[in-house]
């Protein structure tokens, strides 16, 4: 059961799309006060009870014990010390000894989860008036259910169906911060199809443009573009550009003549158009929440489209200002339906509404394909549009965990197609620590290597073992149809692909306490290594499983462990994978590009004494129609090779 109260009218954020009606009771399961400041709903927390959710940000799959701010920032420096991110996903879910229920809070300036910071006892959640010192307008959601994962289901629904990608897109993602031009993405798709290592896309970054202008392509770098995608299409790998939200000023770029023209663009107090300063130099911000506006803005990605690009990620849409000043935010406004507002007031909304115009725009210019989107800020809502990645992580150890912890979080926010940045973004990557991320990446359905300008280089065709990294990612390939499958029953399921043991085995104390293992889809679990120079970790078995050892996608050794505690050695070059009692597993063929996978050929491997079945989910990978009743199979384990 979904209620619903209202505090003044919140800004339409679109965050839920299911209508329902707005209760006149008291919210229940929190105190609230009401200050001259805003309000407060403060409710108590047991010994044993544990706070799930909060999507992006840093710290435990439990968020208790921690400070979170709902402020998109562009932080690249993820330490715990922090308490926003470049997202802000107010969905948490308590549960409780006594109680368990959902709360959402749907507002789109700052505010505050403070779990057990303030008070190591108290849950509050802290909504500050807004930048006028009015009285701040949101709604809250409860959400109440029989177990945590039907509250996540029942807000699911309410928020709508996840972004579905292509399938090219569960491929292996080769980025860097910047291959500069042909040459250097030429070298990349040969160094990996050279080396047999898979490879399904290459990243676009900053540098492509010319001068940072967004939906320039360098003639200089690029001098047929449109070609050279087809060329790249012909080796089966799909290049993914990126879009910065800043717009330069520079007249005749046509962009910026008819966003001044048509006044598209976030303007200040006195109705001039907002300069703040990003990679083109002087720049506009586009008014994304502007209808209009962000219909324009979506529109100008089909000059891309055309050339035969068929997947972007959305960048700098926190807004990121270079040497922001605290003011920068209060300082320019937003024509909206609603008349105008403050930036400040609706901050963790430029993101979303940027991906949103361009998911919007998608429908029209590609209505019988999909295509790849995914955005650095987003506020719920967005998961409707696209996915997101992870943001400027770090090559740290604990950035791999930390990867590994977001995953379930966002599930519960509904961004399903997410992943970090495999091998960390800033800083210098190790070759054990790419191994080990590339470990837990195999798993994410964004799989992307990624780094920063300046740093060490980190395609995996440059360091020692090659042959453990073709093994590990081919691997992928051969997960890919079990992924896949299980990705799209969540999403039309409103289910998590990604689950915390406690999830599952909610009776089980000792799995409600496991912050470095999850549940992958029905039938397997994952525990990845995340210490430099571990020869293998402890893992925790809810319940009997087989320990499957990967060394590639057709070489593994399997083993029965029993319920309880256990020390397993894994190897770098390995990739253990524990299989549920009476579940499947599926397997395709290693394969070097998603589209050489062998769908109709599986193999699996079981777990149980007797025959059992698994609901097999697959389609061409690229239309429109995911409901159809032909896409779901029944497999039989007697019908299966392993
Ligand atoms: O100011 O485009 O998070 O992935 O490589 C940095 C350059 C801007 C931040 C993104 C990162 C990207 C980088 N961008």
């Amino acid at each position: 059961m979904v209620k619903k109260y209202s505090y003044g009218k919140v800004f339409v954020t679109d965050a839920v799309i299911e209508n329902i009606m707005c209760s006149d009771e008291r919210v229940e399961y929190f105190d609230i006060q009401d200050n001259k400041d805003g309000y407060e709903l403060t409710r108590t927390m047991h010994t044993n009870d544990v706070v799930y959710g909060l999507g992006q940000s840093v710290r435990g799959i439990n968020k208790r014990g921690w400070i979170y701010r709902m402020n998109n920032t562009d932080d690249p420096v993820h330490s715990e010390d922090k308490t926003s991110l470049y997202g802000s996903h107010g969905f948490a879910v308590f549960d409780g000894e006594t109680d368990k229920f959902g709360v959402f809070i749907d507002y789109p300036g700052q505010y505050t989860f403070d779990i057990g910071y303030s008070d190591i006892d108290e849950m509050k959640i802290i909504i500050p008036n807004d930048t006028n010192d009015k009285k701040p307008e949101f709604d809250v959601y409860i959400i109440i259910g029989d177990s945590v994962n039907d509250i996540v289901k029942q807000f699911r629904r309410i928020i709508g169906k996840s972004y579905i990608p292509p399938r090219w897109a569960f491929g292996y993602g080769q980025s860097r911060w910047s291959y500069q031009d042909e040459a250097a993405v030429r070298e990349v798709i040969k160094s990996h199809r050279d080396n047999n290592i898979p490879l399904d896309s290459v990243y676009l970054d900053i540098d492509y443009m010319d001068n940072f202008k967004d939906f320039t392509v360098s003639e200089e770098k690029f001098p047929d573009f449109k070609e050279f995608v087809d060329e790249v299409k012909s080796e089966n790998v799909h290049l993914v550009p990126i879009i910065d939200a800043g717009i330069k000023i520079e007249k005749g770029y046509k962009i910026y003549d008819e966003g001044i023209q048509n006044g598209y663009f976030c303007k200040d107090e006195n109705g001039k158009e907002y300069e703040v300063t990003v990679w083109p130099g002087l720049t506009h911000l586009p008014d994304f929440l502007n209808p209009d506006a962000g219909k324009w803005f979506g529109r100008q990605y089909k000059t891309l489209i055309d050339d035969g690009i068929d997947g972007f990620w959305n960048d700098m849409n926190e807004p990121a200002i270079f040497n922001m000043d605290e003011k920068d935010y209060d300082s320019f406004y937003h024509e909206t339906p609603e008349g105008r507002v403050r930036h400040s007031d609706v901050h963790n909304l430029y993101g979303y509404n940027m991906t949103r115009a361009a998911g919007e725009a998608f429908d029209k210019l590609s209505p019988d394909t999909r295509l790849l989107l995914f955005s650095r800020s987003s506020y719920i809502g967005m998961h409707r549009y696209g996915g997101m990645w992870m943001g400027d992580n770090m090559s740290w150890w604990s950035h791999l965990l930390l990867n590994l912890k977001m995953l379930p979080s966002l599930n519960m926010c509904g961004f399903m197609y997410t992943g970090a940045d495999i091998g960390g973004f800033g800083g210098n990557v190790t070759e054990e620590l790419l191994l080990r991320w590339m470990a837990l990446g195999v798993f994410t359905p964004l799989m992307r290597n990624h780094s920063a300008l300046g740093t060490r280089r980190q395609e995996v065709y440059r360091y020692k073992n090659i042959d453990a990294f073709r093994n590990i990612i081919t691997l992928r390939y051969a997960l890919l149809p079990y992924i896949y499958s299980e990705y799209m029953k969540a999403v039309i399921n409103d289910d998590m692909l990604f689950k915390p043991l406690g999830f599952v085995y909610s009776e089980d104390a000792a799995a409600k306490r496991v912050e470095d293992q999850l549940l992958l889809g029905e039938s397997i679990m994952i525990a990845p290594i995340y210490t430099q120079n571990a020869v293998g970790r402890y893992v925790y078995l809810p319940e009997k499983m087989k320990l499957i050892r990967f060394r590639g996608a057709n070489e593994y050794s399997c083993e029965i462990l029993e319920k309880g505690h256990h020390y397993i050695d894994v190897s770098t070059d390995e990739v253990p994978v524990f299989l549920r009692y009476d579940r499947m597993l599926i397997l395709g063929n290693g394969a070097c590009s998603e589209n050489e996978i062998d769908y109709q050929n599986l193999r699996a491997i079981t777990f149980s004494d007797e025959v059992i079945k698994y609901m097999y989910y697959n389609d061409d990978g690229y239309t429109k129609d995911i409901n159809n009743k032909n896409n779901i199979r029944e497999l039989l384990s007697s019908d299966m090779e392993e």
